[in-house]
């Protein structure tokens, strides 16, 4: 065999077993369980996107295209199939989506042929990434993401950013209608389309910040009502839902995972939080829930992170961080969280709606000092020990 043919093979088979690798769950602490394995990964990437195939132009059948990462996913039931649209980082730093789809949400997921081909506005994105899928009552699946962009506040700087919420929304989730942006007085990232209309209206989970990176006044989660979604504008403000606070898991910024899973105790809602360290910014994953009613009034706010970096999980590009931008909430009441670590690769752990509501109904809230979270453990070995002197 010539070496064309040997390292294509190679290639292939390789990809081919990591496609349909088994899963299996890893026993955690009764909340959730994740699985063993990434559910996809950057050599997961169809061989055809990164080599040329012809032996008379690629005679060693070299990698042409990298792909350097694939992280924080959309994710949707879609046919009765899993589906992620995820985010692909190529070796040149430039993200786009593409959709995979697995038939069991756990593994063998697998790209569609052609990543997703997405309009662009009047003024460019540079960078397009973290796509938020909602099926909304209109009857559309709408994708909101990130648009980043050149400063030209600051043309001197290299680095300089502008953040944006990019707009596009489609019936097959292969042709995308592209809207305008979203117009506001700030920059914007992790915008999501609540599913349902309120009071008329279509309704964003936004986060306000002043610079690319620096929430700054943004003072966390914000709610706000448009009227018109292909002229999408926050004319009424936004109100703070998950605020950020001093000395948690979510000082330094928030900011909201998927839309909010519909429970009749309320809504469930994952999002991330993100404090400081000597090591950097530590990126987790929390939860809280609202009232079925006013989705903006939070009814529930356990304490502390649902789910931080573990064993490889802290490792990658950008470190110690958990991101989740998709959760399938099936039918059976089992839901199923994708959540990317260290910017690098994408994972699933499995829980039930039942047991994201009790979590959220029954962990204590942050008592947001040390003596009250002695105070707290007090409580409960005090009704431990009652419940066992009953002998119960
Ligand atoms: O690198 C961690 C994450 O940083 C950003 O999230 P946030 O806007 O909350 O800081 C995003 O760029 C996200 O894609 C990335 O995973």
């Amino acid at each position: 065999m010539d070496l064309f043919e040997y390292r294509k093979a190679l290639v292939l088979s390789r990809y081919e077993s990591l496609i349909q690798r088994c899963n299996r769950p890893v026993e955690g602490n009764g909340v959730y369980c994740r699985y063993e394995n990434p559910v996809i990964t950057a050599e997961m990437v169809p061989p055809t996107w990164r080599y040329d195939f012809n032996p008379a132009t690629n005679p060693y059948f070299m990698e042409r295209i990298g792909v350097n990462a694939t992280l924080n996913s959309g994710a949707i039931k879609w046919n009765g199939k899993y589906v992620l649209v995820v985010r692909v980082e190529g070796a040149d730093r430039k993200s786009f989506f593409a959709v995979a789809e697995s038939p069991n949400g756990i593994d063998n997921f697998r790209f569609w042929e052609r990543p997703v081909v997405l309009p662009d506005t009047e003024d460019i994105g540079t960078n397009v990434y973290d796509m938020r899928l909602t099926r909304h009552e209109d009857g559309y699946v709408y994708g909101l993401f990130c648009v980043e962009r050149r400063d030209p506040a600051h043309p001197g700087d290299l680095s300089a950013a502008t953040a944006s919420c990019g707009i596009a929304r489609t019936k097959n989730l292969v042709d995308w209608e592209r809207l305008p942006d979203l117009k506001c007085g700030s920059q914007q990232r992790n915008v999501v389309l609540h599913p349902e209309f309120v009071d008329g209206k279509y309704a964003l989970y936004t986060r306000p910040q002043d610079s690319f990176i620096d929430t700054g006044k943004g003072g966390g989660i914000g709610w706000t009502l448009i009227d018109d979604i292909t002229k999408a504008e926050i004319t009424r403000g936004e109100d703070i839902v998950d605020e950020r606070i001093y000395h948690t898991i979510k000082e330094v910024k928030n900011g909201e995972g998927p839309h909010p899973i519909k429970t009749p105790k309320g809504w469930l809602h994952l999002a991330h939080g993100v404090r400081n360290c000597a090591s950097g910014l530590r990126y987790v994953l929390y939860m809280y829930m609202t009232a079925l009613d006013e989705p903006w009034r939070r009814i529930a706010a356990p304490g502390g992170y649902f789910m931080a970096p573990v064993g490889e999980e802290y490792t990658g590009d950008v470190m110690n961080v958990l991101f989740s931008n998709g959760w399938i909430a099936d039918e059976d009441g089992t839901v199923f969280i994708y959540y990317a670590s260290s910017d690098t690769r994408m994972h699933v752990a499995v829980s039930t709606v039942d047991r994201l509501v009790d979590y959220c109904l029954n962990t204590p809230a942050d008592g947001l000092t040390s003596a009250e979270s002695v105070k707290t453990i007090n409580a409960l070995i005090d009704r431990n020990n009652a419940f066992m002197k009953a002998g119960k």
